[in-house]
C-alpha cells in the first residue's frame, strides 16, 4: 500500500523542479477537499519537506484559472513580506514544474501542485487558547490588509456563488425535496431548525458591503500557528481566494475559534460561543483590519458569525442529504453530525448577541 502510494507521488514528483532525491510519501492534514501529501526529498545530508496537493477538480472545475489566483496572491503577498525575518514562511512559494508552470496535470486529468513546507509550524483542529484565536483572526486580517491593493484584473471565481448563503439555502430546500438517499426522515430536527432560519440568510448580500479580495475558508485550520512564539504565521489553503465579503471570512473564524469542540463534535454540550474567545478574536483582527473596515462592516461582525455557522451547517446538511458527495466523510452520519453541531453553535450565539454587540462597542 505505502509502495504504491510511494511510486504514484514519486512520479508526480518527477515533474517539478526540486533539487536531490525522492524518500518517501504519505497522506498529509485532515482537508475535507483536497488529496494532500507530505514528501521527503533527500538534498545532501538534510531531508527536506513539501506538500504536493491534488486539486479536487469535481469541486474546483477550473484548476489552471484557480492556480493562475494562487499564483498571483502568493507572488504579491511574496513581495509585500520582502525580505522580513522568516519571509519564506510567512506566504506560501509554489514550486514550479519542469516545463516552467504553477502545476502538473498527470495522464489521469489531475492537477497537482507542490508547495515548501512551512517548518516549525502547525494547525489545530480546535482552538486551545484566548491567545491562538487573537493570532488567527490577526493573520487572516493581515492577509486581507495585504491583498488590498492587488492590482487589477478581478481574480477568477474558482467557485462561484461560493458564499451566497440565499443559493445555499436553495440547495437544501432541493436536497430535501428530492432526497436522493432516503435521510430526510432521520434528519427532521435539523432540517426544521434551517428551514426556520431562512430569514437572515440574505442580511449581508443586501447590506452593500464593499467587494473586497477574501480567503473565504478561513476556518482555524487553515492557518499555521508558530511552534515557538504561538504567531499565525501563514495563512494556507487558498484554493478560495477571490473577490467576496470580508465579513464571510470573520465569519468563519467566529464560527471555527470561538467554540473549544471540533467541528464534528457528538457532544453538544461541548459547543458553546466563548465570549472571551470572540473578544480575542474580534481584536486581533481588529488590528489589521480597523484601518479599512467600513462602519456597516463593523456593524455586521458578530452577526456575521452567526450567518456563515449557519451556512456551512445548511452545506453539511445538503451534503448528508444528498449522500456525502461534498465533503470527506470518516463514519457514517458524519456530515450530519457537523450540520448539529454548527447549528448548536448558531443557538449559542443568537443567545449571546447582543453581549457580542455590546463588546463591539466597547473596542
Ligand atoms: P484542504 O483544502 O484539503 O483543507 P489544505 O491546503 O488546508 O487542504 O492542507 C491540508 C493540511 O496540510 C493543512 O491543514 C496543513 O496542516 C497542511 N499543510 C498545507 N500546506 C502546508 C505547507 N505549505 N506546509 C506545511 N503544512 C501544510
Ligand atoms: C472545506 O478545504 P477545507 O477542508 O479547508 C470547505 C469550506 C468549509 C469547510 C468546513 C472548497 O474546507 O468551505 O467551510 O470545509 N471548502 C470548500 O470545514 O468547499
Ligand atoms: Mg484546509
Amino acid at each position: 500500500m505505502g509502495g504504491t502510494l510511494d511510486n504514484a507521488v514519486r512520479a508526480i514528483a518527477g515533474h517539478f523542479q526540486i533539487a536531490g532525491a525522492f524518500v518517501e510519501a504519505a497522506p498529509y492534514g485532515s482537508g475535507h477537499i483536497n488529496d494532500t501529501y507530505c514528501v521527503v526529498f533527500r538534498q545532501g545530508s538534510a531531508r527536506v519537506r513539501y506538500i504536493f496537493q491534488r486539486i479536487n477538480h469535481h469541486i474546483f472545475k477550473q484548476p489552471a484559472a484557480l492556480m493562475e489566483n494562487i499564483q498571483r496572491v502568493t507572488t504579491h503577498l511574496a513581495a509585500k513580506i520582502g525580505d522580513e525575518a522568516d519571509a519564506r514562511r510567512r506566504v506560501l512559494t509554489l514550486m514550479p514544474t519542469r516545463a516552467g508552470a504553477a502545476c502538473h496535470c498527470d495522464a489521469d486529468g489531475n492537477h497537482w501542485r507542490c508547495y515548501l513546507f512551512i517548518e516549525q509550524a502547525r494547525t489545530f483542529a480546535a482552538v486551545e487558547s484566548a491567545a491562538q484565536a487573537c493570532e488567527a483572526a490577526k493573520a487572516f486580517g493581515q492577509f486581507q490588509k495585504l491583498l488590498s491593493d492587488l492590482p487589477a484584473p478581478r481574480l477568477h471565481d474558482t467557485i462561484p456563488d461560493f458564499h451566497h448563503t440565499p443559493k445555499r439555502f436553495a440547495a437544501l430546500e432541493q436536497a430535501i425535496a428530492a432526497d436522493v438517499a432516503n435521510r430526510a426522515a432521520a434528519a427532521k430536527p435539523e432540517i426544521e431548525f434551517a428551514l426556520r432560519h431562512q430569514d437572515i440568510c440574505h442580511v449581508l448580500l443586501d447590506a452593500n458591503l464593499p467587494e473586497r479580495v477574501t480567503h473565504n475558508d478561513t476556518k482555524f485550520n487553515n492557518v499555521m500557528l508558530d511552534d515557538v512564539t504561538g504567531e499565525g504565521i501563514c495563512v494556507i489553503d487558498l484554493d478560495t481566494v477571490m473577490p467576496g465579503l470580508a465579513l464571510y471570512d470573520f465569519g468563519d473564524m467566529v464560527r471555527t475559534t470561538t467554540s473549544p469542540a471540533k467541528e464534528d463534535e457528538r457532544d453538544l454540550s461541548k459547543v458553546t460561543m466563548q465570549l472571551p474567545m470572540f473578544a480575542a478574536l474580534a481584536r486581533g483582527y481588529l488590528s489589521a483590519a480597523n484601518e479599512f473596515l467600513t462602519p456597516a462592516e463593523r456593524t455586521f461582525l458578530p452577526f456575521s458569525g452567526k450567518l456563515i455557522t449557519l451556512e456551512i451547517g445548511l452545506r453539511f446538511l445538503t451534503d448528508h442529504l444528498a449522500g456525502d458527495v461534498y465533503f470527506k466523510v470518516h463514519r457514517d452520519g458524519h456530515n450530519l453530525d457537523r450540520s448539529r453541531t454548527q447549528f448548536k453553535l448558531v443557538e449559542s450565539i443568537e443567545q449571546q448577541e447582543a453581549a457580542m454587540n455590546k463588546l463591539m462597542e466597547s473596542l
